[in-house]
């Protein structure tokens, strides 16, 4: 019998902080009626919003330096799904996880798909993986995949993606993300419009194999592995792909993949008017692909592009629908508490930005009012919404404070005892 937190103990729990909570609610409540916004609008935004967890998350990450492995960490898709079931249970904003393979590859998918069930759990889009090389392979992806100077290898690395979209229909999937690491660590190591186009090649023989309601994210990042020229570096090089690949192919933006300072909200802005924004893998940084959590270094960045996001949202724009996802590296951290913080702090950034009154924002900018329209955006932005996170979750059946109730759980340590360590435990990003 494995360990699971009983929904007693959240009764329990909750009981202790309701007092507090439904003063707390009550007082934001008579703030926000003074600047016209109904709370219950905002709680029931809070609840309807929803943020993928990568399978890969619940595990530790490390640095190119080391990784300090866990106590009790997943060892498998099991163990993984086990702990993103937590996620859900108590904050109620990760009903979907995002598999990666192979590093999730299982003999039947129909029954992982009723074991995700089991912890109220669906699936999201597929990652797949041309940046190892797995055991058997044939060619070696030392030197690129989809955009490999050899035919052979660059078809290997087709084949493992349409393998992707084979398993993700099992899984109820309907989308494909693919990140390559290909690109040149020295000038002169590549032509950087042959890979290119060699590229766009690959994925036009994936595009072909997408089922009818699919679509295949393309996610960008500027360096790393590849220091020197990345092939899919930017929102520019995503976006020619995108716009030449058809209506099913979209840029997805995730948050560490660009220099630092890069104004990603307007990125996202102009690919939402576009109408080829993906979604999002969300995550903070200070210096690059730091994969922090997010929300913990600038949060009014995520702030500004939930801004951008709601704005969209509100006016209906043609083909806005962007699939969220978290994408981290917990180095330091319980990968369970950090993933349940960064949700939190994601939902958050949406309430925030939903508080924006528009239609003020809107007059102050059509009579080049700068301070009104600044002011309208960190008016919102400072509004401590917490009390409507907490009551969204509490009404979803989840925990008033996730963070405190997952410690007195005791699910770590008994996770500790329940899987030993084994020495080839499955782990976050850089581990496996
Ligand atoms: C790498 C990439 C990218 C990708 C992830 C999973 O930087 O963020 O989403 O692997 O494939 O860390
Ligand atoms: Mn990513
Ligand atoms: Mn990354």
């Amino acid at each position: 019998m494995t360990f699971k937190i009983s929904p007693d103990l959240i009764g329990t729990e909750n009981r202790k902080l309701e007092q507090a909570q439904d003063d707390d609610y009550a007082g934001l409540a008579r703030q926000l009626d003074r600047r016209g916004i109904d709370i219950e609008a905002m709680t029931r935004r809070a609840m309807d919003y929803a943020v993928a967890i990568p399978t890969w998350g619940v595990g530790t990450g490390g640095t190119r330096f080391a990784r300090f492995p866990g106590l009790g960490e997943p060892r498998n898709i099991h163990d993984k799904l086990a702990d993103c079931g937590v996620i859900q249970q108590l904050c109620r904003a990760t009903p979907n996880v995002s598999p990666h393979i192979p590093w999730d590859k299982v003999a039947d998918y129909n029954a992982l798909r009723q074991e995700a069930a089991s912890y109220e759990l669906g699936f999201d889009a597929v990652n797949s993986n041309t940046f190892q090389d797995q055991s058997g392979q044939k060619t070696s992806y030392k030197f690129g995949s989809l955009t490999h100077a050899s035919k052979a290898t660059r078809d290997q690395a087709i084949e493992h993606n349409i393998e992707c979209i084979e398993i993700g229909q099992k899984l109820g999937s309907t989308a494909l993300t693919v990140w390559i690491a290909d690109g040149a660590n020295f000038p002169g190591q590549t032509n950087l419009n042959a890979a290119f186009d060699r590229y766009m090649d690959s994925l036009k023989a994936i595009y072909d194999k997408l089922p009818r309601n699919w679509f295949v994210f393309l996610e960008h990042k500027l360096y790393e592995p590849a220091f020197y020229a990345t092939v899919i570096s930017d929102w520019g090089s995503s976006f020619m792909a995108a716009q030449e690949l058809g209506p099913k192919a979209k840029c997805l933006v995730d948050l560490g993949h660009h220099a630092p300072n890069t104004n990603i909200e307007q990125i996202v802005a102009r690919l939402i008017r576009a109408e080829k924004l993906a979604g999002f893998h969300f995550n903070d940084s200070k210096y690059g692909d730091d994969d922090l959590d997010s929300g913990s270094v600038d949060p009014f960045r995520l702030f500004l592009i939930f801004n951008e996001l709601v704005d969209a949202e509100l006016r209906k724009a043609k083909g806005f629908a962007p699939a969220y996802m978290i994408d981290q590296s917990h180095n330091v951290t319980d990968p369970i508490e950090s993933l349940m913080v960064s949700a939190m702090e994601i939902v958050r950034s949406y309430v925030q930005a939903s508080l924006v009154d528009r239609a003020a924002l809107a007059a102050a900018q059509d009579e080049s009012d700068v301070m009104a329209g600044h002011r309208l955006i960190k008016q919102a932005f400072n509004t401590d919404v917490s009390p409507i996170l907490a009551e969204a979750r509490r009404r979803k059946g989840g925990a008033i404070d996730p963070l405190s109730l997952y410690r007195t759980s005791g699910y770590r340590a008994a996770k500790a005892g329940e899987r030993p360590v084994s020495g080839v435990a499955s782990a976050g990003k850089i581990g496996r």
